[in-house]
């Protein structure tokens, strides 16, 4: 187009080239499979100044043997695989959450292990190095929430060693994978709904949860906060007198206070990191668990 303004730029990425200023490697970046190339904040339709979330995946490993829906994956490693913003929390699950009528997958992210997520999940793992086939999700077995509730999990770092997957109706399909692990103690989503879950017995019929999966599960503390306690969603949905998991308005004001709070002030009272601040400890336990092929990382957008 200007032949001195190209010869230009062509001078000066040299020159930066022979600096060692100029590298090539990979970042994360929005893309657009449609048209093979980064989807830039102004090349958008829609969504201009949204920027990906990054998440830590928590690998929650379905314990042996296998119940029948699930025996063409034997031999395999299967995980439930949740999307946390909070993965210094993890000694505090009690349960994982799935939408009822939510439609997953098993999806194969190496040769021996696989993922149960939904479809948008995979598709953004396999754009980020995670599936057997690269940008490409394999799946081996169709599934419903239906098929998962009352699934026994092992899950990283948490102080309860088998836990169960149950039903939780305001789960987003479109947002991390589908599939929530649950910290009542330090989540007030989870308090309310293993709280309704624990209360409501026709809530559990409905869904063929059987008692022993919900009620000897209680909150366990691990993170202190002051003049919160160490059951930190459950002051604040107390003190909001939150009465039911469908009070969506007043359960995103407690999030975010008892998030802020727990962030800022929070000291961590369990596990290797005991006694440090949820600051310092958050960055050093997200290591640990990538270190160890615990969890990995997603970065999504709604
Ligand atoms: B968090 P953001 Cl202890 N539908 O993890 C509904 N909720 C979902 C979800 C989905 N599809 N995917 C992830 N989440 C939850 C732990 C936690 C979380 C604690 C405290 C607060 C908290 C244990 N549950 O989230 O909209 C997951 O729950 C409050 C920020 O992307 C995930 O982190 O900001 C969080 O929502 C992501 O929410």
């Amino acid at each position: 187009m200007n032949p001195y303004f190209d010869s230009f730029v062509r001078w000066q990425m040299r020159k930066l080239k022979s600096l060692g200023k100029v590298v090539k490697d990979v970042r994360y970046t929005i893309f657009s499979p449609l048209d093979g190339q980064p989807c830039a904040d102004h090349d958008r339709a829609s969504g201009e100044g949204v920027q990906p979330q990054e998440y830590t995946i928590i690998k929650m490993e379905l314990v042996s043997p296998f119940p029948d829906k699930f025996k063409a994956l034997e031999g395999k490693k299967v995980f439930l695989a949740a999307a946390t913003l909070r993965p210094e929390t993890m000694y505090g699950q009690t349960n994982a959450w799935v939408l009822p009528d939510g439609k997953y997958g098993a999806f194969e992210i190496t040769e021996t292990e696989v993922f149960v997520i939904t479809h948008r999940a995979a598709l953004n793992l396999a754009y980020q190095n995670h599936s057997r086939v690269p940008q490409k999700p394999t799946c081996l077995l169709k599934l419903t929430g239906h098929d998962l509730i009352g699934l026994p999990l092992r899950s990283a770092l948490a102080l309860t060693e088998i836990i169960y997957v149950l039903p939780m109706l305001s789960i987003l399909m479109n947002k991390g994978t589908g599939v929530v692990t649950s910290v009542p103690s330090d989540a007030p989503d989870d308090y309310m709904a293993l709280k309704h879950l624990k209360k409501k017995p026709e809530f559990r019929v409905k869904y063929g949860v059987k008692d022993e999966w919900v009620m000897p599960f209680d909150i366990v503390p691990i993170i202190e906060v002051p003049e919160f306690g160490n059951k930190c969603a459950e002051t604040v949905c107390l003190q909001m007198k939150i009465e039911s998991p469908n009070e969506r308005v007043k359960l995103a004001d407690a999030k975010d206070i008892t998030y802020l709070k727990g962030f800022s002030q929070g000291i961590i009272i369990v596990g290797e990191f005991k006694g440090r601040k949820v600051q310092e400890a958050k960055p050093l336990i997200r290591r640990k668990l990538l270190e160890t092929g615990e969890s990995s990382t997603l970065h999504a957008f709604l």
